[in-house]
């Protein structure tokens, strides 16, 4: 083990862009016994103060635990659980520690019990409860323990304490510092775009969000209908290789329109309704050619771009708006798909327009299983953002995982936990 860790020389000038850089290839090399750790508490049972007070000493306590700063007490009203719960009390600690984490998640339970938690329901009243947010640059997905917390990037009640002892950590899967996501969370337009390979799911999501919520509701049919039209009789033009046919055939119904057949299950591809027709259940990347449907998206996409200096995402008052789509995920499908077959010009008029799109505060991203790996990564936004930088996404994302099995799946769990997350962001 090295006298003097590496730890020490970086963590002089945290400010440094290769800092984070740095600390990961550290922490990957365990070089260091110490680690920088921020730590979310929040109590809304018993003597709230005390409790959080006695969980620091705790802390501070225990070997291989060194504290370091703590914010201040911020009260927050309960988000999520049972009804009429009392408010709580929240805060947020940066700990340096040489615990790993699976050692720490035990001694923040213990702690919990100490101080008489008893675990009767998800998000119910609570003497203490003690979150690992971040564990310098580690992701940890086990069945025990996630890192960085999942919802710690949108939460107010999270971030606002977090940013006054670690406005500097960057969240390691964003790429945002705890500074900026908070930024982001103040200052961008209530707004929540719903994104994922099935259209209508996103629609049915945003409908069910907006009636729960009372936010405006903005869908693809109301603006983009014209395009979208086209789009779809454009489908079905397309030559369909014999190994789809089966997976994709004219409907024998009246109105002309398509199904899909994967695994038994009928899925509308292109179905007309009324005078409005569009696609609806068909993943890009299941189109039989792929460059050639790129193209056309983009074309209209030229369309909408004509269109959209007078579409107003703001409208009077201030409240959410809640859309079933987002656009720059089309953009950068289509980019995706089209590679270096991208021409410059429409690469340069879609940078010009990503800069007008209202940034949403939260995007929703509806993925069924098997969906984001490298089977379907192109209704990924963060692989979209990878393929494709100027309209990727880096901001924070509420994964929605739909169940195997059941298709069209029922989406109200999901519609409460995006009702969740927008009382969580004010
Ligand atoms: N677990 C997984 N990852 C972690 C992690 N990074 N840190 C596991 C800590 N625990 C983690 O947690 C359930 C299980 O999550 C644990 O057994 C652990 O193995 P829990 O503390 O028993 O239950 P919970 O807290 O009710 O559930 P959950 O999902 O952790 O809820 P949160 O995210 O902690 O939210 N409103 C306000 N205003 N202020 C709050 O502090 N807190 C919550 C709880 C809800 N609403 C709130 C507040
Ligand atoms: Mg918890």
């Amino acid at each position: 083990m090295f006298s003097v860790p590496l730890w020490e020389a970086d963590a002089a000038d945290q400010s440094d862009p290769s800092w984070s850089k740095r600390s990961r290839l550290f922490v990957h090399a365990v070089v260091c016994p110490m680690a920088n750790v921020l730590i979310g508490l929040g109590s809304n049972l018993g003597s709230r103060e005390e409790n959080l007070r006695t969980a620091l000493d705790l802390l501070q306590q225990t070997p291989g635990i060194d504290l370091r700063a703590v914010s201040r007490w911020i009260p927050t009203r309960p988000v999520g659980g049972p009804a009429a719960q009392p408010d709580f009390l929240n805060g947020a600690a940066l700990l340096r520690t040489s615990l790993s984490p699976e050692h720490l998640l035990q001694r923040v339970q213990e702690i919990e019990l100490q101080l008489g938690r008893v675990r009767a329901e998800r998000w119910g009243p609570r003497p203490l409860d003690l979150d690992i947010l971040l564990y310098e640059q580690l992701v940890v997905e086990s069945p025990r323990l996630r890192i960085p917390h999942p919802a710690m990037a949108w939460r107010r009640f999270v971030l606002e304490p977090a940013a006054q002892v670690a406005g500097w950590m960057p969240h390691p899967e964003i790429g945002w510092t705890v500074r900026e996501l908070f930024e982001h969370l103040r200052l961008a337009f209530p707004y929540v775009a719903i994104t994922g390979p099935y259209p209508s799911l996103n629609r049915r999501l945003a409908q069910q969000v907006a009636q729960q919520t009372g936010a405006e509701l903005v869908c693809v049919p109301g603006w983009l209908k014209v395009g979208l039209r086209m789009l779809a009789e454009k489908a079905k033009e397309f030559p369909i290789p014999s190994k789809q046919r089966s997976f994709l055939s004219p409907d024998s119904s009246d109105d002309g329109s398509w199904t899909t057949n994967m695994g038994g299950m009928p899925l509308g591809l292109a179905q007309n309704r009324g005078d409005c027709a569009y696609l609806e259940d068909a993943p890009w990347e299941e189109f039989a050619q792929p460059t050639q449907l790129a193209q056309d998206i983009l074309q209209w996409l030229q369309v909408l771009i004509e269109r959209l200096p007078s579409y107003q995402y703001r409208r009077a008052s201030d409240g959410w708006v809640v859309s079933d789509f987002w656009l720059p995920q089309w953009l950068a499908e289509a980019a995706a798909l089209l590679g270096p077959a991208l021409p410059e010009t429409d690469r340069r008029l879609w940078e010009t327009l990503a800069k007008w799109i209202a940034l949403p505060k939260l995007l929703v991203c509806l993925e069924r299983q098997g969906d984001g790996n490298p089977g379907h990564p192109i209704s990924d936004p963060q692989y979209l953002g990878g393929k494709y930088k100027p309209l990727g996404w880096q901001g924070p994302i509420l994964r929605i995982r739909l169940a195997r099995g059941i298709w069209p799946p029922r989406l109200s769990r999901a519609a409460a936990e995006v009702q969740t997350a927008m009382q969580a962001m004010q």
